[in-house]
């Protein structure tokens, strides 16, 4: 791993290309910590390719599921998708799943550029491995920090046993899956990086996470925070960053002008004493020890609230439409389950996508998405505010597709509504991070039609339901005129999936799909009544 990448400047002048990947997705036995175990790979391979494009570029995926069992759909997670919502890959949302022997085409215009990555979103599925590295050039930028060569990090958990397994076995007993390894670059032992002395070095770190967040310290060099999930930052000094599951880091490394050693660069999982040490290698001297990582790693890490992104946009204002997402651990008769809003996220039959495409007037009625989706209808236009109280005993990673979105506020405590100190310019990502019994702020502009999952970024927590849906601007998407492809098409009829009408492929704004969980104590009696009966009218339709 950690392929040298020499930056060639004419690209900037260069005009669109199309890209095209051949992609099966198939069984594979790998042993990236010694434990051999099937994994999801990618044509008979695993770690899976990198998808490597410049900005602008089209890019033509053609997956085919050769699992033999198992459904399965990609996303490319901080790719806006600006006008083909139905590339975005997400099972339920906005496609059928692709089932065993089905083919999809995914074919989008690479935009934003930055390093992103790619993963399955269906069922827990990408801490079985399908996921890698997408890095979008935009040679520009680039070129404006002066590096002279790039390399790719990747931080993640992993776990022994299959994911259908650690998921079920959640679902019914609440016990959250514990990792049994910590990976860099999908094996145990990090990878080494060939470093001139003198030189700067561009580092994408990525977290490929299912759970647990990393803190990551170069020994001896600063690093210098450029990008966070693909949006550039005037550069900041760091000592050490945290990064959680799904978010990205670029830092800008500068080499040593003499030296005769070689240093580590420390990935430690946070609440665990596992960790991996890649090599900046200056020299041929034999690789020091691993075991030099410290018990604790000295650095302080970069708060990402004090981010600037260097587009300078300000905060967005005036807000004209709010979403309450609480976070709450329940107890139901299925087993035990996350809240995101009023419900635990329930996949509908028909894709979300599919039922705000062809429901006329009433795609801006939430009822038609069913509420089990969290369903939220924005107008175009909207500046969106999402408050988030995590009542919960975790940090999540919280990321909204489709968007990168300004974060206003971050802090312990319900949110008290105070926009007083809320940052003149800020900071932008597309995973934040909330902390343990604390609210998170967001904002964005409604200025993408499509339908977009806001979900935790740890894989175990959106299984369990922590899900919403943002349907932005269903009469513009109307109006866009997108096609949903054939092969879209054909692998829903393949499966008796219905593409047209409400959550449950029926006419009409009622929620016919309903809940099927008890709803959080807090929550109005009048509420209840409301899912009793949804509940109700879902078994008499059955
Ligand atoms: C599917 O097949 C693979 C490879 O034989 C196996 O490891 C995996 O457990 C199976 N998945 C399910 C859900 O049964
Ligand atoms: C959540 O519940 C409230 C109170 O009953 C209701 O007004 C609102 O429409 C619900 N929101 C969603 C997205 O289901
Ligand atoms: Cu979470």
């Amino acid at each position: 791993m950690g392929i040298l990448l020499p930056l060639v400047s004419f690209i900037s002048l260069a005009a669109a290309k199309t890209v095209t990947f051949d992609w099966s997705i198939d069984w594979v036995t790998a042993a990236p910590d010694g434990y051999a175990r099937p994994v999801i790979g990618i044509n008979g391979k695993w770690p899976c390719p990198s998808i490597e494009v410049d900005n602008g570029d089209l890019v033509v995926l053609n997956l085919k599921n050769n699992l033999g069992n198992e459904t399965t759909g990609i996303h490319c997670h901080g790719e806006f998708q600006t006008g083909t919502a139905d590339m975005d890959g997400v099972p339920s949302v906005s496609q059928c799943p692709i089932q065993p022997g089905g083919t999809f085409t995914h074919q989008f215009t690479a935009n934003p550029a930055g390093t992103h990555w790619f993963h399955s979103h269906s069922k827990g599925q990408y801490p079985d491995g399908i996921r890698g590295p997408m890095i979008v050039h935009d040679p520009a930028w680039e070129k404006s920090l002066g590096v002279d060569a790039q390399y790719t990090i990747t931080v993640s958990d992993w776990y022994h046993q299959q994911a259908p397994y650690l998921v079920h076995q959640m679902l019914t007993t609440g016990k959250v899956p514990i990792p049994d390894s910590s990976l860099m670059n999908d094996a145990e032992e990090g990878p080494s990086f060939d470093i001139l002395p003198g030189k700067k070095y561009l580092f994408r770190i990525i977290s490929m996470s299912a759970f647990m967040a990393h803190t990551i310290e170069f020994q001896g060099h600063k690093m210098s925070v450029v990008a966070v999930d693909g949006a550039p930052v005037k550069p900041a000094n760091a000592e050490a960053i945290e990064i959680g599951a799904g978010q990205r880091y670029d830092v800008v490394i500068t080499a040593k002008t003499t030296t005769n050693e070689n240093y580590g660069i420390y990935s430690r999982m946070i609440d665990s004493l596992l960790s991996n040490t890649a090599t900046l290698k200056y020299t041929d001297k034999p690789l020091l020890p691993l075991a030099r990582i410290p018990a604790t790693l000295p650095g302080v890490p970069i708060d990402d609230m004090t981010l600037v992104p260097t587009d300078n946009q300000p905060l967005l204002e005036p807000v004209t439409e709010t979403i309450e997402l609480d976070v709450h651990y329940i107890e139901t008769k299925a087993g035990p389950r996350m809240t995101f809003g009023n419900e635990s996220y329930i996949a509908p039959k028909v894709p979300s996508l599919y039922t705000a495409l062809t429901t006329g007037e009433e795609a801006n009625n939430p009822a038609v998405y069913g509420f089990a989706t969290n369903p939220y209808v924005v107008q175009q236009g909207d500046v969106v505010q999402v408050v988030i109280n995590n009542l919960d005993e975790f940090p999540h990673p919280i990321h909204l597709h489709g968007h990168r979105f300004q974060v206003v506020a971050r802090g312990v405590g319900k949110w008290d509504g105070n926009t007083k100190n809320f940052p003149k310019v800020p900071m932008k990502r597309d995973t934040a991070t909330t902390v343990p019994g604390g609210h998170l702020v967001i904002r964005f502009q409604a200025n993408n039609p499509g339908v977009w999952p806001i979900h935790c970024h740890m894989e175990w927590h959106m299984e369990a339901g922590m899900r919403a849906t943002i349907i932005e601007a269903p009469t513009h998407l109307q109006q866009l005129g997108i096609t949903i492809p054939e092969d879209h098409l054909a692998i829903c009829r393949a499966q008796n999936i219905p593409t047209e009408g409400n959550c449950a492929g029926k006419t009409g704004s009622e929620d016919t799909w309903g809940s099927l969980i008890d709803p959080p104590a807090e929550q109005s009696l009048a509420l209840k009544r409301k899912l009793r009966l949804a509940r109700r009218a879902l078994v008499q339709s059955a």
